[in-house]
């Protein structure tokens, strides 16, 4: 299956591409709904990587740094960031059906539309700091390489209207470091049960991804000492909101 994505689609272009007398194989997605604004006063910050290695930890941690120089940040997370989010997240989570990768790649899909739209962009156009446990990323990575479903990354841009963090922090660490940490915790749910190799290819991912876009992506080794690495993400996210303007509180 072959996708066309254009902004503003003529219909000498698609004819010129035979658009028009498509076979119903040929899907054309339409980027009218993808015209939001991608500028926006507030700072919205990503935490990602593979299955426990410590987002959660470094997030309220830099929570906390973050309220002690009263700049409160609003905490948020992917899957079940919001009321219908949470329901989504059992689904997807903790399920005692089985789930079509397809299935599994649309409902990500649709937690993170209802997320950005609902919570994400509305705080940062009233200037806050956002940030989201795990956030467009993780579908490209866990449901895009790991499951090789091709079309994460256009489905990504549609939930997403087009709205891209300003920092990406992934957390890296070798899979069995991660996994022994979460099972320690109890039942391992549906994505932590998965099979080594598709960890191996969620960390490949992420470290790729870095790879392609240096500034957005920043690498922490998260083998090392939880307050060793949180004093780094602070530093950082300290520099970041300085350069736009959101960092000493005024
Ligand atoms: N998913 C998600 C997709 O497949 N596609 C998507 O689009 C999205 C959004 C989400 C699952 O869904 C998948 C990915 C996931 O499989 P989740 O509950 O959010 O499920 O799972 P995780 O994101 O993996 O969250 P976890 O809570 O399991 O891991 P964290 O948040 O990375 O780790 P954390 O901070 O809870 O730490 C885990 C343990 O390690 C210790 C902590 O104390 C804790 O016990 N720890 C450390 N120990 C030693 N050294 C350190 N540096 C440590 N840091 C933390």
């Amino acid at each position: 299956m072959r996708v066309y994505q254009f902004r503003h689609p003529s219909k000498n272009v698609l004819r010129h591409l035979k658009l028009l007398t498509a076979p119903p194989e040929v899907v054309y997605i339409s980027r009218l709904d993808m015209k939001k604004k991608k500028t926006y006063p507030g700072f919205f910050l990503v935490f990602e990587g593979g299955e426990g290695c410590g987002k959660s930890t470094q997030l309220r941690k830099l929570a906390q740094a973050l309220a002690r120089q009263s700049l409160p940040a609003l905490l948020t997370r992917e899957p079940g960031g919001t009321p219908l989010g949470k329901g989504i997240r059992k689904l997807l989570l903790h399920a005692k059906h089985e789930v079509s990768p397809e299935a599994e790649l649309f409902l990500y899909e649709a937690d993170r539309a209802h997320h950005v739209e609902s919570v994400v962009r509305p705080a940062l156009a009233r200037g806050q700091v956002v940030i989201s446990d795990r956030h467009a990323d993780s579908t490209a990575v866990y449901q895009g390489m790991a499951r090789g479903m091709r079309f994460a990354d256009t489905l990504n841009r549609i939930a997403t209207s087009g709205l891209q963090p300003d920092l990406v922090i992934i957390l890296d660490v070798p899979p069995e470091v991660g996994l022994a940490r979460v099972r320690g915790r109890g039942t391992p749910d549906r994505l932590e049960r998965e099979k080594m190799a598709f960890h191996k290819k969620v960390r490949k991912g992420f470290l790729a991804l870095a790879k392609k876009n240096s500034r957005r992506y920043k690498v922490f080794d998260g083998t090392r000492d939880p307050e060793d690495i949180g004093q780094e993400i602070q530093r950082l996210v300290k520099t970041r909101l300085e350069r736009k303007g959101l960092w000493p509180r005024h």
